[in-house]
């Protein structure tokens, strides 16, 4: 059930994040299996160089994955593709498709999450029906081509403090930088370059996930 997914959004969880590009040479499929053997509870396809065709095809397997290790499968962008592979849920930026239409497309047991910058997109995807935000670049990224400046903590804590819905989230944030953002009130945080470019992924996501539950339970 929906509600049940999204409580793993507030609940000091890891936000896995795919890139093929700077996963040093391995392929998705090979990455998110390291993912799930970690533990990962939520991961997104996040893929910009490959055609529709190539990227329904791994959606495909990676649905069957995530159904495999109960972990929530959410795609960025593709909404398409989402729909054609039963995922989880899916997450737009702020130039895609306006969230009504995508929930119209997906209906409402979809998970669908947007990404936002400041209070006012905060507000508006409240209004409009998100089901979570990602709220970042909280730091400098470079894995982001067209991203706006970091948000720094200005607008993490104003989520904090507003967000009536769970947000996650993302931008620069690493293992040593992590108990800062967790500090402030962070309860679910996506990494790309982190985790994928690691040479020893699961010894990475082990450091990280150790940290998420030293916070978990303190709160
Ligand atoms: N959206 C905002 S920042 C970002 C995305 C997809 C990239 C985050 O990547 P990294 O490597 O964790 O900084
Ligand atoms: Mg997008």
């Amino acid at each position: 059930m929906k509600s049940e997914k999204l409580k793993l959004f507030n609940d000091y969880n890891l936000y896995c994040i795919t890139a093929e590009a700077l996963s040093k040479g391995r392929k998705n499929i090979e990455v998110v299996e390291k993912m799930l053997k970690s533990g990962v509870k939520i991961i997104q396809y996040r893929e910009k160089k490959k055609t529709l065709r190539e990227k329904l095809l791994e959606c495909e397997k990676i649905r069957q994955m995530t159904l495999d290790y109960g972990c929530i499968f959410i795609i960025n962008d593709n909404i398409e593709i989402a729909k054609m592979v039963l995922a989880d849920g899916v997450h737009i930026g702020q130039d895609d498709y306006p969230l009504e239409r995508v929930r119209e497309f997906l209906g409402d047991d979809f998970i669908i999450g947007i990404s936002t910058h400041s209070r006012e997109q905060l507000h508006d995807a409240h209004k409009r029906g998100a089901d979570y935000i990602g709220v970042g670049p909280i730091f400098k990224t470079f894995t982001k081509e067209d991203v706006c400046d970091p948000v720094g903590y200005e607008y993490l804590d104003i989520a904090v403090s507003e967000s009536k819905i769970p947000f996650v989230s993302i931008g620069g944030i690493k293992e040593d930088n992590l108990e800062e953002v967790l500090k402030r009130g962070a309860k679910c945080v996506a990494m790309v370059s982190e985790i994928v470019a690691s040479e020893d992924i699961e010894g990475k996501i082990k450091a990280i996930m150790d940290k998420l539950s030293y916070w978990r339970d303190k709160s």
